[in-house]
């Protein structure tokens, strides 16, 4: 994939940030340890998205973050993006990649193998799945199994992200059962104090790589 740590992808929701303004919190974000930030925004119309996600975009650029814009590929081309991602329901992943052309970043969310082969086959950079715990952002989506998560992980080679009810407290196994490359966190992050939320769940992903190393070393 082209140069892009997904090990910790924050997605915002500014429904989740009462009066904070999203610039705060994705600074916030940054600081406690995102790798990657995504800009998902179901409700605006095309030009107060556009001018937001310039905003974004002046932020992760002088952080040296990525920035993924879900849904509007339109979008990411016209703010020079990193990359957008799509789902089953968005434009289809080959058509994506033939408009954002070989140099920027696809990501395409998949709930079962056979959609995970196909998106790699057809473009994607990497993989959302999920999602894996019941969400409060997306209460109406159907949960995926772990086993499904870790067939996923294995039927593909690009990296795969695990979505949906992700926190502090449940990533460790999660992670270790299904040697996921990266958690992607919408409310756990943008919920309360960002930063320390960010830090939280950061640590917890460091843990899984270091045990990750040492159980490697010691076979
Ligand atoms: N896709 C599957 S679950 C989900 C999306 C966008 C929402 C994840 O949000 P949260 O608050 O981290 O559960
Ligand atoms: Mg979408």
């Amino acid at each position: 994939m082209k140069n892009m740590n997904v090990k910790f992808y924050g997605i915002t929701d500014r429904s989740y940030l009462k009066d904070h303004n999203l610039i705060d919190a994705i600074e916030k974000a940054i600081k406690g340890g995102i790798t990657v930030l995504q800009l998902r925004e179901k409700g605006l119309n095309s030009r107060d998205f556009y001018y937001q996600a310039l905003k974004v975009k002046e932020v992760t650029d002088h952080h040296g973050i990525p920035l993924i814009v879900n849904d509007r590929v339109d979008i990411a081309l016209a703010v020079v993006a990193d990359g957008v991602h799509v789902g089953q329901e968005d434009l289809p992943t080959k058509i994506a990649r033939k408009i954002i052309g070989k140099e920027k970043i696809l990501g395409v969310s998949v709930e079962n193998v056979e959609q995970a082969i196909q998106a790699q086959k057809d473009g994607a950079d990497y993989l959302g799945v999920g999602p894996v715990f019941p969400s409060p952002t997306k209460p109406e989506a159907k949960t995926i199994s772990i086993s499904e998560v870790k067939k996923i992980k294995e039927s593909v080679n690009i990296p795969v992200v695990a979505i949906g009810g992700i926190t502090a407290e449940n990533l460790y196994d999660l992670m270790r059962e299904t040697n996921v490359d990266g958690v992607a966190v919408i409310s756990a992050l943008f919920s309360g104090d960002v930063e320390e939320n960010a830090t939280r769940i950061r640590k917890v992903i460091e843990k899984v790589e270091i045990v990750k190393i040492v159980n490697e070393r010691s076979q």
